[in-house]
């Protein structure tokens, strides 16, 4: 052992726990990667067993200077009967440990478990619906990507992110599992018994490859932060994905498309970027248009009109390739290049899926970059196919509509349907549109059936995907790599979107993903039902992935996809959603649910104005957000609980949360309610909308009559907040509208925040505007570099929380006239009109 390693051969103790294989002598080695992490990994040196390629999944880099003495956790272990603990070096808190509790370790099972506080607060192991906080008794997780309509509570969904934060008052700390097989992870806690509860992992295949972090015991984000550094920084987005966005399954032919966004236009609802699912597309192919419903030639008119609007769009793209042995280009470059699944028996993996029967892509092919980058460089340009400003990519787990053994795909896809005849008759051709325009040394193991059976709810591995025993390129089978099917895609999908227009920052959303995927896409969290359930879900179902796996680009569907959504439904639900990273109205169309864009009712619309105008303002404060995620790994959003670390009742709470370091949002939750109660920490905070000083006491308040077009809002003090003085229809205006600064102090008179400008666009970004702002004592210092120029003013500056009215004002030293300023003594706020080209240093001081 040196000072930043140890390694180690064991054997199991006896008697062999000869579950569901075989024991095996073990090799351990442990690593002190940084003062923060440990990496352990325990591998079976007779044979090679599967790990997560680092082609997909790069290990992290270690630095040098840590050891063992310097460590903030440590690592300790028995010998006999091999059992291990990571404890917190200081407090000597035990962490992690597998004492009493015999390790497993067989060619298709591999078992851990350890010991945990009661009533345990643990966060992530997604993609789950669950409370965010995992109830800590009979929950198992399981980890199997699954086209998983309707997002059944419990189940197995679209990724996997085998990770873990746990809180206590005493500290935040993570454990990642890095393996990609699929497993159950189990919390138990034996309530008759009152005893302390457990978490366990079930895993069938791959190695025990552990990273412990040590998190903080003050500061949670830490975090974060450190996870970051294993799966990689968040990317950065263009400014304009920031904007809301509009998207059906089943508008019928271009002229629906296009009245959409003309109706967003009349609504003066803004409307950003418009998107098209497999509508599009002939006989559901990718890479192709349909000739009558949407010919091209039309289709483009929509891109240019979009365009001409700074608007954008976004085309869906699905990996699955129709299998059509001639005349179909896509299929044929992919034959020739041989980037094909193969099934067991060599020949094309085939499955059903929109176009009838596929074959899948395997994302490991040498050749799948050249194929991926033409088809997409071919079919989305604007001269040879359709300009697309984003990338959609769904169906990535992948799905599969065959049942298996899925003997016959042909009959499958003639049963049930596929592709499905379109039933409204084509638009006339022209149409006038926007008239009113506003492995492989494997032990032989069983790929389909094995002794372990993870609770996956589709049933067998195979059920509905790819069958596990097909071979990837290499050797690599199915049962290792499922897991990672939608993260290769999505990373093939960034390499093409690049490969089109090189200097932009790829937009990219995905269903399917695993740990690291944050790095490269974003998120939509699939296909959830239009119910106050999952509307209330939403927020667990983005904090895992916004504050635990590091994937902050997420949101569900606003108003709901499956189903019926109603007014005050869809009402609530604009509001929330206007605190989604990714903020997009989505449904499905089906013969009996209805349209849901906001403009369709009263009530909505207004909604949507009101959270969309918020959002709006507060865009640059969400994009300096996404700028320091991606600079240190810092959460975009936070769970109260970030922030109020040493107060138990914000451990559990599930549906408040932080947008950037400082709105709290509080949405109302029960159906059809105007009041709800909330928690507000014990702290300062202002009212968003009046500046009014709010004084949580660490209690629960009730609000009532918040009408069903607002959403309960507070700034947590200690910040100034840079807005956009008002909102506007496009993000492209919105860049050239003025500031105004909101300064909110703490009750001791201090507040600070910053501020981050770049061309919103651009990968390579030689100059940048960073302004930091520094409030004390009735005087705000706005200081940094203003090297993009914006072209806008800081227009005025409100200060929330002042007693009494000042005397004199002074901007940069020089007193401003008594018509420059009022003084609002009910709700305490000093407004100061400064008008300052913001393109230098400036303060603004009152006394
Ligand atoms: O089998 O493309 O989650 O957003 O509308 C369903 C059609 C396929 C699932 C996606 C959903 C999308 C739908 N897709």
């Amino acid at each position: 052992m040196d000072a930043n390693s140890l390694t180690a051969e064991f054997t199991l103790a006896s008697p062999a726990y000869n579950v569901f294989g075989e024991d095996v002598k073990l090799a351990l080695s442990i690593v002190y990667e940084t003062a923060d992490r440990i990496h352990l990994k325990i591998t079976d040196p007779s044979i090679t067993r599967f790990e997560v390629p680092t082609s997909i999944f790069p290990h992290p880099s270690a630095s040098r200077s840590a050891s063992s003495r310097t460590m903030n956790i440590q690592f300790t272990y028995t010998a006999s009967s091999f059992s291990f603990t990571i404890l917190h070096s200081n407090s000597k808190q035990v962490l992690l440990t597998t004492k009493g509790h015999s390790l497993i370790f067989e060619p298709q099972y591999l078992r851990l478990k350890t010991d945990l506080p009661k009533n345990p607060n643990v966060y992530g192991l997604g993609e789950h619906t669950n409370p965010f906080r995992l109830p800590e008794s009979n929950t198992t997780v399981t980890l199997w990507s699954r086209d998983a309509y309707g997002i059944p509570t419990g189940s197995n969904l679209y990724g996997n992110h085998p990770v873990y934060y746990e809180h206590r008052s005493s500290g935040t700390h993570g454990v990642f599992l890095l393996n990609a097989n699929g497993m159950d992870i189990k919390l138990t806690q034996d309530e008759a018994k009152n005893s302390n509860a457990a978490l366990e992992y079930n895993v069938i295949g791959g190695v025990l490859d552990f990273y412990f972090l040590a998190g903080s015991t003050t500061d949670p984000e830490a975090l974060p932060k450190q996870y970051a550094q294993i799966v990689g920084l968040p990317a950065e987005y263009p400014y304009w994905s920031f904007g809301f966005q509009q998207c059906r399954f089943g508008y019928k032919d271009y002229v629906d498309v296009a009245g959409v966004i003309s109706s967003y236009a009349e609504a003066q609802i803004p409307l950003e970027v418009m998107w098209t699912d497999i509508d599009y597309m002939d006989r559901r192919r990718i890479f192709t248009t349909e000739p009558d419903y949407f010919p091209i030639l039309r289709v483009r008119k929509i891109v240019d009109y979009l365009n001409g609007h700074d608007q954008k769009y976004i085309l869906m793209t699905d990996p699955a390739v129709a299998y059509v042995p001639s005349g179909y280009p896509a299929y044929d470059h992919g034959k020739e290049l041989n980037i094909y699944l193969k099934s067991a028996n060599g020949s094309d993996e085939m499955g059903v899926v929109w176009p009838g029967v596929t074959v899948f892509p395997d994302w490991f092919h040498p050749n799948v970059t050249q194929y991926w980058n033409t088809e997409f460089k071919n079919f989305y340009s604007p001269e040879t196919g359709i300009d697309i400003d984003g990338a959609w990519i769904d169906m990535n787990e992948p799905a599969n509509f065959c049942a298996w053994p899925c003997t016959d795909p042909f009959a499958a896809a003639i049963e049930q349907d596929m592709p499905p005849a379109r039933t409204n008759p084509p638009p006339a051709p022209d149409v006038p549109i926007f008239t009113n325009t506003s492995a492989s040394a494997h032990r032989k193991r069983d790929l389909i059936d094995p002794p372990y059976k993870i609770n996956n709810a589709a049933g067998s591995l195979s059920n509905k995907t790819a069958s596990t025993n097909s071979v990837h390129y290499n050797n690599l089978t199915e049962y290792d790599t499922h897991n990672l099917y939608g993260t290769m895609m999505s990373f093939a999908t960034h390499t093409a979107m690049l490969a089109r227009r090189p200097s932009k920052r790829p937009f990219i959303i995905t269903r399917s993903t695993f740990a690291g995927a944050g790095s490269q896409v974003g998120k939509w969290l699939g296909d959830n039902l239009s119910l106050w359930e999952h509307y209330r879900f939403s927020v667990a179902g983005m904090l895992g992935f916004a504050s635990v796996y590091q994937v902050p680009m997420v949101g569900s569907d606003i108003c709901g996809f499956g189903g019926n959504t109603t007014e005050t439904l869809c009402a609530r639900w604009a509001t929330l959603g206007a605190f989604y990273p990714f903020m997009r109205n989505m449904s499905h169309n089906s013969d009996t649910s209805n349209s849901q864009e906001f403009y369709r009712w009263p009530t909505v619309a207004e909604a949507a104005k009101n959270a969309i105008d918020i959002r709006y303002r507060l865009l640059d404060y969400i994009y300096t957000a996404f700028h320091q995620a991606h600079t240190d790994g810092t959460p975009v959003l936070h769970p109260v609980f970030f922030k109020y670390s040493k107060d138990p009742a914000t451990f559990g709470l599930e549906h408040q949360f932080f947008f950037g370091d400082s709105i709290l949002v509080s949405p109302v939750t029960e159906e059809n309610s105007t009041s709800v109660t909330f928690y507000i920490p014990k702290d300062r905070f202002y009212d968003f909308k009046m500046l009014a000083p709010v004084d949580g006491q660490g209690s629960a308040v009730t609000l009532d009559n918040v009408s069903f077009t607002e959403i309960p809002l507070h700034i947590k003090s200690g910040v100034v907040l840079p807005l956009r003085e008002k909102s506007q229809m496009t993000t492209t205006l919105l860049r050239k509208t003025d500031f105004e600064l909101v300064v909110a102090p703490t009750r001791d008179g201090k507040a600070s925040g910053s501020l981050y400008i770049d061309d919103g666009e651009s990968i390579e970004q030689p100059k940048t505007t960073e302004v930091e702002f520094a409030y004390q004592n009735g005087k705000l210092d706005v200081k940094g570099k203003f090297g993009y120029e914006t072209g806008v003013k800081v227009a005025r500056v409100r200060f929330a929380g002042v007693d009494k009215a000042p005397k004199s004002v002074k901007v940069d030293g020089r007193a401003v006239g008594a018509k420059e300023w009022s003084y609002d003594s009910k709700m305490k706020v000093l407004d100061v009109q400064v008008g300052v080209e913001f393109k230098k240093n400036f303060s603004v001081q009152f006394s």
